[in-house]
């Protein structure tokens, strides 16, 4: 017992690397290490496994008594290949949501009178299989739409893919990918053939330079973060771009403030600066890449003071930023979704990896492109898997005859070539009338889509709905049946982190009441709907997946478990993995980099006299999306208990708003009301919310409409909005009312 005390708090201090330790209550952390030490080591169950929350991909051992997660401790390093010791707070700490009093452990179905009574499982799936049969009988399978979940591992998501253009017939399958990074996936692959990062951890952590953009690195990606900071304190340059003065741009070299929403445009001037002056690399331009004079003409437009009248970057922090970037031996340039979350994302991509490939940083040590990706299994379970509508596992295109003759025999199914929805069209498709059933796995779509207020609409007038996750999200408040999965510590499978790391996920204790695994459930429903699944495991799944998918043809349990990870393409057994992508040709038809010019871009709504500002939207340290898990950790809730916005100090005197003080914002779509954080992070013409709180949903103000047109990604990153003070609550207060100090919030 004292042994475990002291390996407890001999833990505690590993947390001591990294942001965790900046931000860590003291209370919790002794929380923690008593909780083990009460128990004997020998009662508790110990699982080296891979993180549920974001796509770094830490690597822990988790300690379970069988009801509840006591503590994540450092596994051993050869196991954790990029987080070492290192973990954050959420995945230290962040585990009260799995043994949540609020858990679903029972299915649940629609009563009579409309509301939900608890179900056994034969029951729900025999409505699940009659109410989604139904519809297929009567309007044909395209009638029918699947979103697959990015939390649940890669077989299950397979099991998701294959579910849909199987059984339910619909190619109208797709997942959070889509809100997210598919910009970055359809940009990349566009110019470089694989829509991934080329880097690997080991590369982010020894480059000369980074140039960074879109990211709140320490707070979305916390221990990739502190891999940078290290290298930034050992020498490495650090350019950040961003709208926000977020806590990473305190390490740069140099912050620059831009305009939401005109990315092409100063990464544009970049470009058009290492040409002019010839910073470029010329060999490898000659070599490696093709569409080079497209790209130099089409940047002529973009001089230094356009670039400033446009994105308030001036003439010398371009140059600054270029004379780096052309003198550094290595750079990565990373990213997340303050480039990709708009109407134009993939043009953002594309002008980056023009920039990438003409500095010659691809395909080296310390070089490359890294998109951190976003939900823990984004990567593997949102792309590599294939729950999409136009691609089979391993990015096989669906409207290729051989490709598709492959997976029809595979899976003894027809298949139609016609693309089907991405997410956010299934729901403009529902409004339609084309879409009338949805199966929506691990997604809390009434909250995340674009355009809340319609997309709940939407949701209400579907014929049927199914909704399987861990919680009555508010998602499933419109569902027909609700069913209880199980979380990534109560199964086993795999995730594929943001650098293409293959690794495991593995039970440490036993599903919570009835729920159970994704894929368990799906294996049930399918044989109900005239199917024979009869996989025993996960680990037979992948063997299927192995045999179809040339990108994971080697990527099996045994070796990803005895490896520790294995980065893709793995082709067969014998293949080591690649640890970096394009060192010696790019995975085109000709081997070279296709660089396209990109031209003059803006966001579909920009500021007019009616709604001034412009609003962006993202995420806290602390919190993690719709909250369905992160708000159910006290420990997590006394940091960020609830939504704020932040508005700079000039524009707050100007609307005589106070930090505390409850501040209107209307778009076109909505309104919200939620306290005003002052603060001169944003500039004075953009205003952030985060997306965390369903009091305040954010997205009742964005909007559904104005799509990426090659990757169907919504812009979240730019609504034009107004604000004003709220003082007494409503519109129809009187003066005086309104004049009233406001007693509450104010601290
Ligand atoms: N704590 C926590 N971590 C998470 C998540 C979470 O919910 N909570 N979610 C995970 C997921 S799924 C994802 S996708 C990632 C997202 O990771 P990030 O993309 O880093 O997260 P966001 O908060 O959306 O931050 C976007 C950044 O873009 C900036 N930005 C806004 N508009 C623009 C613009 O027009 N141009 C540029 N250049 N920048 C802009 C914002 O100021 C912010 O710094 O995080 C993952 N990690
Ligand atoms: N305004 C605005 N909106 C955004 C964004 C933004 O930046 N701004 N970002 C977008 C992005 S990048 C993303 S990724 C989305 C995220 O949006 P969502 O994916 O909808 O957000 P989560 O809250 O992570 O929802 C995941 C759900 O899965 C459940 N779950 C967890 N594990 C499992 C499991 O193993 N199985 C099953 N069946 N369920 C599970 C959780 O309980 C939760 O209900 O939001 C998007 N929406
Ligand atoms: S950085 Fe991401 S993967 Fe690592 S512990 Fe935090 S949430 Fe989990
Ligand atoms: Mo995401």
């Amino acid at each position: 017992m004292e042994r475990a005390r002291a390996q407890a708090l001999q833990n505690v201090e590993h947390v001591a690397e990294g942001v965790a330790a900046e931000t860590l209550p003291e209370g919790k952390l002794f929380e923690v290490a008593s909780a083990v030490g009460d128990k004997r080591l020998s009662e508790l169950t110990v699982a080296d496994t891979t993180c549920g929350y974001c796509a770094v991909g830490c690597r822990f051992d988790l300690y379970s008594d069988g009801e509840e997660i006591l503590a994540a401790r450092p596994t051993d390093d050869e196991n954790a290949p990029v987080n070492g010791i290192s973990t954050c707070v959420k995945g230290k700490f962040s585990y009260g949501f799995v043994n949540s009093d609020d858990r679903l452990t029972k299915p649940l179905v629609r009563a009579e009178d409309g509301s939900f009574r608890t179900a056994s499982w034969d029951e729900a799936l025999t409505r699940v299989a009659e109410g989604l049969g139904a519809i297929k009988e009567e309007h044909g399978g395209e009638a029918l739409s699947l979103i697959a979940s990015s939390k649940a591992t890669n077989e299950e998501n397979y099991l998701m893919g294959k579910f849909a253009r199987q059984v339910l017939g619909t190619n109208s399958v797709d997942n959070c990918n889509r809100l997210c990074h598919s910009s970055t996936v359809a940009g990349l692959a566009q110019t470089y053939g694989y829509g991934a990062a080329s880097v690997s951890t080991e590369d982010i952590e020894q480059t000369d330079c980074y140039l960074l953009t879109g990211s709140n690195t320490t707070e979305a990606h916390p221990v990739l973060a502190t891999r940078i900071k290290q290298n930034v304190r050992d020498g490495a340059d650090l350019l950040v771009f961003d709208p926000r003065e977020v806590q990473i741009a305190e390490y740069a070299t140099q912050y620059s403030r831009v305009q939401p929403g005109y990315d092409a445009v100063w990464i544009n001037g970049i470009t058009r600066y290492i040409i002019e002056n010839d910073l470029y690399d010329e060999a490898f331009v000659a070599e490696r890449t093709s569409g080079f004079e497209d790209v130099k003409a089409s940047v002529q437009e973009f001089t230094p003071e356009r670039v400033e009248e446009v994105t308030g970057v001036p003439p010398e922090e371009i140059a600054s930023a270029a004379e780096t970037l052309g003198a550094a031996d290595t750079c990565v340039f990373g990213w997340t979704l303050g480039l990709t979350e708009h109407s134009h994302g993939t043009e953002n991509v594309i002008a980056m990896a023009n920039l990438a490939a003409i500095t010659g940083n691809l395909g080296k040590p310390g070089t490359g492109v890294s998109p951190f990706r976003g939900q823990n299994n984004v990567q593997g379970g949102g792309g590599d898997m294939g729950p999409l509508p136009d691609n089979f596992p391993g990015y096989q295109d669906i409207a290729d005859d051989e490709i598709r003759a492959k997976f029809e025999e595979a899976w003894d199914c027809d298949i139609s070539p016609e693309y089907g929805h991405y997410t956010t069209q299934m729901f403009l498709a529902a409004h339609r009338g084309d879409v009338r059933g949805m199966y929506i796995i691990g997604e809390n779509a009434a909250l995340s889509e674009p355009g809340v207020n319609h997309a709940e609409e939407i949701l209400r007038d579907l014929d049927f709905l199914v909704v399987q996750d861990l919680f009555h999200n508010e998602t499933a408040e419109y569902a027909d049946v609700v069913l209880p999965a199980c979380s990534f510590v109560e199964k086993t499978g795999t995730f594929t982190n943001t650098d293409r790391t293959v690794q495991m996920v593995k039970q440490v204790m036993p599903p919570k009441g009835d729920s159970r695994s994704d894929w368990e459930i799906l294996q049930d429903l399918a044989n109900r709907m005239g199917r024979d699944w009869n996989y025993a495991s996960s680990a037979e799944i992948m063997d299927e997946v192995n045999a179809l998918t040339p990108l994971y043809g080697g990527v099996t349990h045994e070796r990803v478990d005895s490896e520790g990870g294995l980065q893709w393409p793995c082709p067969h057994e014998d293949h080591p993995g690649t640890k970096r992508l394009y060192e010696d040709a790019f995975n085109t038809d000709d081997g070279l980099a296709h660089l396209q010019g990109i031209g003059f871009s803006a966001p579909a709504e920009t500021p007019d006299d009616e709604y001034p500002f412009t609003l962006t939207t993202g995420r806290v340290l602390y919190q993690y999306h719709t909250g369905t898990m992160t708000h159910r950790e006290e420990g997590i809730m006394q940091y960020t208990p609830s939504d704020f916005v932040e508005i700079h100090p000039d524009t707050a005197a100007e609307y005589g708003i106070e930090s505390g003080d409850e501040v209107r914002i209307r778009s076109r779509r909505g309104e919200i009301v939620v306290p005003a954080q002052v603060t001169d992070r944003v500039g004075p013409d953009t205003v952030f919310a985060p997306i965390h709180f369903a009091e305040s949903a954010v997205n009742r103000l964005t909007d559904e409409d104005h799509l990426d047109p090659a990757a169907a990604t919504p812009e979240y990153k730019v609504s034009a909005v107004s604000i004003e003070r709220v003082d007494g609550h409503h519109e129809t207060a009187d003066e005086d009312e309104r004049e009233q100090p406001r007693a509450a919030g104010d601290d």
